[in-house]
């Protein structure tokens, strides 16, 4: 994955996008490239698409099947990601504990030691989502220090929150090549 230009920079940044199924992240694919709501179907394999995003960003967004019999796959689409953005869906307690273990399972993959990671606390306008904090707590995200991330609530739904996801993206983005160039 990934091109570079004639500088010898990255043209685009990989973004890859994972999460359970039905967390959200085709929503969430399509409302970032200013789509309307599109009628989703349960991902098989992958959806990818380019996004020019604010503050000159080049992004290529891949957004992975989320299903149990497709996570064995998740490996493979790891190797040149600039960004995961890991979705979260806050309405749904009950699988809270399983998304955060595949979490885990990826964040452990030696390909991502040096790779941000953003957390998308998605559906935060459903009925019953569990808050950011709550969220933040449930996750013990702290336990990453020294890795570069971030914890943001949205609706891809709504559109909330969207802007500041892109913003974070560009955080880690910045974050990643300054690790790179040293
Ligand atoms: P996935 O790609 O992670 O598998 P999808 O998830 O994007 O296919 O979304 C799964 C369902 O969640 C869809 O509903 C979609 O409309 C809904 N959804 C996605 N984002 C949000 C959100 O921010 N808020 C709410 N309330 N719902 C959301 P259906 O009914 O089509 O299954």
């Amino acid at each position: 994955m990934g091109s570079v230009n004639s500088r010898g920079h990255k043209a685009e940044a990989q973004v890859v996008m994972m999460g359970l199924d039905s967390a959200g992240k085709t929503t969430l694919l399509y409302k970032l490239k200013g789509h309307q709501l599109v009628e989703t179907l349960p991902t098989v394999g992958f959806n990818v698409e380019p996004l020019e995003a604010p503050g000159h960003m080049s992004l290529t967004l891949w957004d992975v099947g989320g299903q149990t019999q497709l996570r064995a796959n998740w490996k493979d689409y790891l190797e040149g990601t600039d960004i995961l953005v890991y979705v979260l869906d806050s309405a749904d307690e009950a699988r809270l504990p399983e998304a955060m273990a595949e979490l885990m399972e990826v964040l452990d993959n030696p390909i991502m030691a040096s790779v941000p990671f953003l957390v998308l606390a998605n559906k935060q306008e459903a009925a019953g989502a569990l808050p950011l904090l709550e969220i933040r707590n449930r996750l013990g995200l702290e336990r990453f220090q020294g890795r570069s991330w971030e914890l943001r609530a949205c609706s891809a739904l709504t559109g909330e929150g969207l802007p500041e996801a892109l913003q974070s993206m560009q955080n880690l983005l910045k974050s990643r090549s300054h690790l790179c160039s040293r």
